[in-house]
């Protein structure tokens, strides 16, 4: 493999839209750090670099449905996110945001440098208008009946009920989620990356030169490069966003996935003077961490950005994720079925180390994958702490009880002692392998396969036993166990960097690289350690329970939302609702209409006058259970002649979903005739 003098690591810029849960961090960010540390430790020079991705149609409709600006929405994540890497170790040396001056500024240059080199297409094309609100709309700003199962609130891009990919022109009567107006087609201006042009090159860089990406990369590559790629627009008529950085372009901003790239090399700006070296020099090897939905961005448009720039250096590897699903459902911000980092960390303090490893041992790194608490438990209490932190513990004791923690000189080794010395420097050396290669899961198993072989040798030679007879041997077990210790701080910093830095605090180890793994006198003899503690603890299942417990109260309340949820109807004025005169009245006597199952007769005291009103609810009301009761009326509605009754006006009834007709009443008795408003 080529080798580089540098690292230049990305990870996918969130949404500043939402916060952050667990499957962010298991797919992008998790692996992200682990290479990264892995890389420091090594002392490579290497930078992270991340940052919120701040613009985007998603962004916009949530600061409209909240009433805010999108700024203030961007403010809000921006801040929180942040928050929530840092206090879970993920070590970026930049988190930036692309509403940055000097963002817009790199954006605006890059967009330039392709324009005034005639890599555009520029190209008018017919696009939905919204003549109430006076702008053209995005496709998510356009909502209509979805033609495949008529969700009657399906976006322009995408039918949330069915899941459908749809364009705006699919939908039935489409309407202006700004305006609730209907849209006009009109033409307008926008420019267009070939991709098309840089089909070959794509070809043979991708499906020739990096047959070593991972599959699942690979594999979504080549079917877009089979399906043959087009022209792709870079720009949209939005408010929010870098502007176009041409003359005839007001109303226009750069295409979310065109600027939003380009917030890495913005961030590394921001970070050091010395960016150029880390973007531009063939020597760096950049890797961009991202989930498979990011795919397409970025190894193939943002390739060919920076290539049709041509001052680059382009992706050596993206190693994409597939997704993690919690407890056998989707993640989902908008139905909130999804583990928060913030409530996670209010719920487990100090625990962020359990989550790393949950989510890596369990990373959807070739498959989706599935988060359970019930496996986060099993995790905790059957590796954790029964492998991993039983090992630790008993070797520092013993260490302190029998030496006073200091470390013991080891005599002569026997044919058990040296296999497990070779073991240390097999284990070690898969560890960094499986690391180099972007297998997480494998390199966390193999680090705690030595774990695992420590525990085994502590229960094969039992010391305690051997203490009595034969110190000597002791000795050796002890300061055997205590090399395997060292060993795991260093090869487990990558994966749990909390617990192993209180254990290299307390093994007193301090001057190391990950070079050291695999040596056999990292403490030398004499060293002191001390007695140390519980690096993890068990969770019981009454906490397992409790979140459990939460996430059936979410889904219960999400079943009730959508079986509500016949759609809203259009909005309407005051004026209109104003015209309707709602009152409160009494009913004074209720009979069955004959040869009818569902109408009831009803005498009604409303007030102004007494009156008969023919009402659907037979099904539902005994009739002699209504006298008395105070309800509400339409007392305008036009008469109408019902088997043969004049039906002065109607009664208000609330439908359930399954379509029972309740009464609504006052909530407390009220003078017939009130007016309802
Ligand atoms: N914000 C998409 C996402 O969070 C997008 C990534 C941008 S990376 C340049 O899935
Ligand atoms: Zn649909």
């Amino acid at each position: 493999m080529k080798k580089f003098k540098r690292y230049l690591i990305t990870s996918a810029l969130p949404y500043a839209n939402g916060p952050i849960h667990i499957g962010h961090l298991a797919g992008v960010y998790v692996p992200s750090d682990i290479y990264t540390r892995y890389l420091r430790l090594k002392g490579e020079d290497v930078i992270s670099i991340c940052g919120s991705d701040e613009h985007g149609v998603p962004i916009t409709l949530k600061a409209r449905k909240e009433g805010i600006t999108p700024q203030q929405v961007v403010d809000r994540y921006h801040e929180m996110n942040k928050k929530a890497f840092e206090d879970f170790g993920i070590a970026f040396d930049i988190y930036s945001r692309t509403t940055n001056k000097i963002h817009y500024e790199t954006a605006s240059e890059f967009f330039l440098k392709l324009y005034n080199k005639g890599e555009f297409i520029e190209k008018t094309s017919l696009q939905y208008y919204d003549t109430e609100a006076g702008c053209f709309l995005a496709d998510r700003y356009i909502i209509g009946e979805c033609p495949h199962c008529h969700n009657e609130n399906a976006y322009g891009d995408q039918c949330e009920k069915c899941g459908s990919s749809l364009s705006p022109s699919d939908l039935i009567n489409p309407r202006s989620a700004i305006s609730g107006s209907q849209p006009v087609l009109k033409e307008t201006l926008h420019w267009y990356l070939p991709l098309d042009k840089y089909e070959p090159w794509l070809k043979k860089w991708i499906l020739e030169e990096h047959t070593e990406w991972k599959p699942n990369v690979y594999g979504q590559c080549k079917s877009w490069l089979d399906q043959g790629l087009q022209p792709r627009a870079v720009s949209r008529d939005l408010d929010w966003g870098v502007p176009v950085p041409l003359k005839n372009a007001s109303g226009k901003v750069l295409y979310v996935w065109f600027d939003a790239p380009i917030g890495y090399i913005s961030a590394t700006k921001e970070l050091t003077p010395e960016w150029e070296k880390y973007w531009k020099d063939p020597e760096t090897r950049l890797i961009h961490f991202i989930g498979k939905d990011n795919i397409v961005f970025h190894c193939i448009i943002f390739p060919v950005m920076l290539k049709a720039e041509g001052s680059f250096i382009l992706p050596d590897n993206v190693p994409a994720n597939e997704f993690l699903n919690l407890e056998n459902d989707k993640i989902s911000t908008s139905r909130n079925w999804a583990v928060w980092l913030h409530e996670y960390l209010e719920e487990f303090p100090g625990k962020q180390d359990v989550l790393r490893y949950t989510l890596c041992a369990n990373a959807p790194e070739t498959k989706d994958n599935d988060f359970t608490w019930k496996d986060f438990q099993a995790r905790n209490n059957n590796e954790l702490v029964a492998i991993l932190g039983n090992f630790i513990n008993r070797t520092l004791v013993l260490t302190n009880n029998y030496f006073s923690g200091r470390v013991p000189e080891p005599g002569i080794l026997n044919n058990p002692d040296k296999e497990v010395l070779d073991e240390i420097s097999r284990l070690t050396k898969a560890t960094g392998e499986a690391i180099e290669n972007f297998r997480f899961r494998e390199g966390l198993k193999e680090a705690m396969n030595l774990a695992r072989l420590g525990n085994k040798y502590l229960a094969d030679t039992e010391p305690w036993k051997l203490i009595k007879t034969d110190p000597d041997r002791v000795k050796t077990i002890i300061n055997i166990s205590l090399q395997i210790t060292a060993n795991l701080s260093i090869i487990l910093e990558p994966f749990l960097p909390f617990s192993m830095k209180r254990l290299r605090e307390w093994i007193n180890l301090s001057n190391f690289t990950w070079n050291d793994a695999g040596k056999t006198e990292l403490l030398p003899p004499g060293h002191q350690v001390s007695k140390g503690g519980l690096l993890f603890e068990k969770i019981d299942d009454e906490t397992i329970n409790r979140q459990i417990e939460k996430l059936m109260k979410t889904r219960r309340e999400n079943e009730t939302v959508s079986a509500a949820a016949s759609p809203l109807k259009e909005p309407v004025s005051y004026e209109d609702f104003s015209r309707m005169d709602i009152r409160t009245a009494t009913v004074l006597e209720a009979e069955r209409v004959p040869k009818t199952n569902k109408l009831l007769k009803l005498k009604i005291d409303c007030g102004t006058d007494i009156r008969t009103i023919v009402s659907g609810i037979a099904e539902y009301y005994e009739p002699e259970t209504l006298v008395g009761k105070q309800i509400l009326i339409i007392a305008n509605l036009e008469p109408r002649k019902i088997k043969g009754i004049e039906s002065r006006g109607m009664i208000l009834m609330a439908e359930e979903p399954g379509g029972k007709l309740v009464l609504v009443s006052p909530v407390e008795k009220t003078d017939n005739g009130s007016v309802v408003k």
